[in-house]
């Protein structure tokens, strides 16, 4: 996701430090440093997510069928793109300290009452379980159990406007914690955006937990949108307002590069990226590379919403 020029040996999601410090790792171990290496990975740290709670388990909805094994927490917890807390993998310990409560979403735009509503009214909200396959722009990908509810839901309380044809969701500013907020050649606040249709398509979810557990804050905690059939950037985190709009919105990436990250952004494993080829994904965990699908193998619930739009650029 980065602006930068890159060179053609880099990889797509090399161009942040984490992996390169991995590598610079294990070629210490090879040798000799292994004796340096074990104190550290015995300290202590924060835990890496909050401890499994009935109020965030919920029965899993079949329907969405994983069709992978499912991601270890651990994978899908420290490894993650949250650029408001640096533009690398290794937020997690950063992100511990974005305040999970009060917590509120402001309804706006074309609704019928803009309104603020608490994140206890949206814990309300009958929870399931659904397993999901996420699919980054940078090809990795992970499977991971979500607790939350379909965002049509979300739509329900708000009731836009029949004027409104899409939906911006903004992410959090939160100043002490975020000090990626301070790279000002970025266009915060992150936001994203749909339309009204995806948006109440019954593959786009709101989360509010992963694994039985409250949704860490580095996963968006504590409530996230996903639309699994689209690139990861769209799956915006720590989503703080909900706007109805009549035009269409111009996110975050696509404000940055908008060439490479532009409002459809639906996964085709046969439209590379400007700057790399989107044929196949790594998963994270047990680094397997495997076939990358057309919307993500979601086409079932979702190609629908598409026809009589292949004059857009929808895949990229
Ligand atoms: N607010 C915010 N939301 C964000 C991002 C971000 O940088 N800021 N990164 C996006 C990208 S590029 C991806 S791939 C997913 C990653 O989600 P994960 O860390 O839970 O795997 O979050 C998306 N949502
Ligand atoms: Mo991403």
């Amino acid at each position: 996701m980065l602006i930068r020029r890159r060179r053609g040996w880099e990889t797509p999601e090399a161009h942040a430090t984490p992996e390169a410090l991995v590598v610079g790792r294990r070629a210490a171990l090879g040798a000799g440093a292994a004796l340096f290496a074990a104190p550290a990975l015995a300290q202590q740290g924060p835990p890496i997510a909050p401890a499994p709670d009935p109020a965030f388990t919920a029965m899993r909805n079949p329907r969405f069928r994983p069709e992978r094994d499912i991601t270890a927490m651990r994978e899908a917890a420290t490894y993650n793109n949250y650029y408001e807390f640096g533009s690398h993998k290794g937020i997690w310990p950063a992100a511990q300290r974005l305040p999970q409560r009060p917590w509120t979403i402001r309804i706006e735009g074309l609704v019928e009452r803009e309104r603020e509503i608490g994140i206890e009214e949206i814990l309300r909200i009958p929870a399931e379980e659904r397993v999901l396959r996420l699919r980054c722009v940078e090809a990795w990908a992970m499977t991971v159990p979500w607790t939350g509810f379909a965002m049509s839901e979300l739509l329900r309380l708000a009731s836009p406007l029949s004027s409104a044809r899409y939906v911006v969701f903004e992410t959090a500013m939160h100043r002490p914690s975020m000090t990626g907020l301070r790279q000002s050649w970025y266009p915060w606040p992150y936001t994203e955006g749909c339309t009204i249709a995806e948006a109440a398509n019954e593959l786009a979810f709101v989360a509010t937990g992963m694994y039985g557990r409250p949704l860490p804050p580095q996963n968006g905690g504590p409530v996230r949108i996903l639309f699994p059939w689209k690139y990861g950037f769209k799956s915006g985190k720590s989503i703080v307002a909900v706007r109805f709009a009549a035009e269409r919105p111009v996110s975050f990436w696509e404000r940055l590069q908008g060439n490479e990250y532009g409002f459809w952004a639906n996964v085709n494993p046969e439209v590379p990226h400007p700057r790399w080829s989107q044929a196949t994904e790594r998963l994270l965990g047990t680094n397997e590379r495997v076939p990358t699908r057309l919307f993500n193998g979601y086409g079932e619930f979702v190609a629908g919403l598409y026809t009589g739009l292949q004059h857009e650029r929808l895949w990229a």
